[in-house]
């Protein structure tokens, strides 16, 4: 059994910097990834018109002079080949390839006590051993299709839109019919409307879309942005989300009616999520300011699509704007004006089954050429629970997770010694604008690293009692908002999946400026809350 000081799982943007610091430590260090390439989310994710919701030059890694000094991006929200081309890039500049292990998927890893290392099983039976396991494997990454009868039974092409064939799929004059209409299918679909003969979208909850706003970014542009990347960094890590975007100060009743309707005129015209995080700051939390708000956004939904039918379909009466992820979109309510679309409201006719030959609904057969499925992930710890972790005494983290994540700050959970989770469920990092929320993570982890080698140590594992009080932590901060009280995969429902009905604390909504004084200060305290030995 080969054996490694760490072992880093995913080949993602977490796991290629994790991977970058810890080769820099000149630690023996190897990374297991189950795809075939690196990238993650931008490699698997293939489906047309994916892309950013976050500002290319945000998500970026920051931690290099010489990589922002030669990567141009070319519009404000890359679309995901160009991100797939970046983190190859950051690969090779960094020569990174050869502590890759590709095809490489971990099925199980095991603490052994005696030895005080993990041992992994990977799916071609090979074996390795490591002091410490570093998981980089995402949060949207396991993903799941709906509990529909006859998935099997369809004759034609059908995949989920996490498993996009890498090879072109023709859509060109094709009847396609799409399932969910989450963030990713509010991408997809005016992609697919521009081409299909017929386009079929099955809904079941509509969600509060918000246009992007992108454009191409020009040398000139680009050029301004270099000399100011540092400002830019500094706005990201000011802002709980770390994003560009702060709230505004004001509460929503301080300002008079007219300024507020330009201020929200001014944010509907926006791009990115200003219109979400950039808004008044009790839009979030308030329920009346969030009424009006989201009334707003309604009559934009009305004004955009013809049909008033349509459009009353189109806009969510269970719940208010931004109290669920809000996806970003790009002609997306115009795609509905479409001859060659069709939206069918799935709360009016159901979905039975699906058919050899397409959906068949209680109302109607929809026959088509290519089903896609566009219905989520098992969101924050499915990727988890697709490995089995074995701790201390034979315990599975899948078991100890049942009914939800439970870690101290999202980087530990006791009983697993020495595993240590990069921007995982319940942490600050895994919550927020991704890129900048995982150098952090790195960040704070290769410190404990260097921490622990230099001190003599060699484990280090957290208690039930931190876990307990951070419990409560993460708790809290869902109650500040009103996304606490919605049922989206932010707190943890997910109908695809078994016993998924009850709210789990899966994320961690106290902000990533809050969540970096909790990390600096538990250092100031000698790592409390970990034993070290
Ligand atoms: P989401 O946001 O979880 O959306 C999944 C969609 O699929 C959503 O509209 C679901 O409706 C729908 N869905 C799920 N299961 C079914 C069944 N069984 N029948 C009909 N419709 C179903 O996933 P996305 O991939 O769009 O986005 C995930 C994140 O990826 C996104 O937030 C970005 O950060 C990137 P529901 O609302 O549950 O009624």
């Amino acid at each position: 059994m080969q054996h490694f000081e760490a072992i880093i799982i995913g080949a993602g943007l977490t796991g290629i910097y994790q991977l970058h610091r810890l080769v820099e430590m000149g630690m023996s260090v190897t990374l297991v990834e189950g795809a075939d390439d690196l990238g993650g989310t931008w490699y698997h994710n293939r489906y047309p018109g994916c892309r950013f919701d976050s500002e290319s030059y945000t998500y970026g890694y920051s931690f290099s002079q010489e990589l922002l000094d030669e990567w141009d991006w070319s519009e404000h929200f890359a679309p995901q080949p160009e991100t797939l081309s970046y983190l190859n890039h950051v690969a090779e500049r960094f020569d990174l390839r050869r502590h890759m292990r590709f095809g490489a998927k971990v099925e199980s890893a095991v603490y052994n006590e005696a030895e005080n290392q993990w041992e992994l099983t990977l799916g071609s039976s090979e074996k390795l051993s490591c002091r410490y396991l570093l998981t980089a494997i995402g949060v949207l990454s396991a993903p799941v299709m709906p509990r529909i009868e006859g998935t099997e039974r369809f004759k034609g092409p059908s995949f989920h839109t996490y498993h996009w064939p890498q090879e072109p799929v023709d859509l060109e004059g094709k009847r396609i019919a799409i399932i969910g209409t989450g963030a990713t299918a509010v991408q997809l679909i005016p992609v697919v409307a521009e081409q299909a003969q017929r386009l079929v979208i099955f809904q079941r909850r509509p969600n509060w879309c918000a246009p992007l706003h992108n454009r191409q970014i020009t040398t000139e542009e680009m050029a301004d942005i270099r000399t100011r990347y540092d400002e830019i960094f500094e706005q990201c890590r000011r802002t709980p989300g770390g994003f560009i975007h702060m709230s505004d100060r004001r509460k929503l009743d301080e300002v008079p009616e007219d300024e507020r309707r330009a201020f929200f005129e001014d944010l509907y015209a926006s791009s990115g999520f200003r219109i979400w995080l950039g808004n008044f700051r009790d839009v979030l939390m308030d329920e009346a300011a969030n009424e009006e708000f989201t009334e707003f956004v309604a009559n934009k939904i009305r004004e955009r699509v013809d049909d008033p039918d349509v459009a009353e379909k189109l806009i969510p009466t269970d719940h208010g704007f931004g109290t669920r992820r809000v996806p970003m979109e790009t002609g997306y309510y115009e795609a509905y004006n479409r001859e060659n679309v069709e939206l069918i409201d799935l709360n009016e006719t159901p979905i039975e089954c699906i058919t050899e030959q397409g959906v068949r609904t209680s109302a109607e057969d929809y026959d088509v050429d290519i089903i896609v499925y566009a219905t989520g992930f098992d969101a924050m710890t499915g990727a988890f629970d697709r490995i089995e972790f074995v701790g201390e005494d034979g315990r599975t983290l899948r078991e100890k997770w049942a009914d939800g994540p439970i870690t101290y700050l999202g980087l530990q959970s006791a009983g697993f010694p020495n595993l240590l989770v990069l921007a995982g469920p319940q942490s600050g990092s895994g919550f927020t604008n991704f890129g900048r929320g995982v150098e952090e993570a790195v960040d704070w982890t290769t410190e404990l690293l260097d921490y622990l080698r230099q001190n003599g140590y060699t484990r280090i594992e957290t208690t039930e009692a931190f876990e307990e009080q951070w419990q409560g932590h993460v708790q809290e901060m869902y109650d500040l908002l009103l996304l606490g009280k919605v049922k989206s995969w932010f707190t943890g429902f997910n109908s695809n999946i078994e016993g998924r009905d009850k709210m789990r604390l899966v994320a961690y909504n106290g902000g990533a400026p809050r969540y970096r004084k909790i990390l600096a200060g538990v250092v100031e305290n000698g790592y409390e809350g970990f034993r070290l030995s």
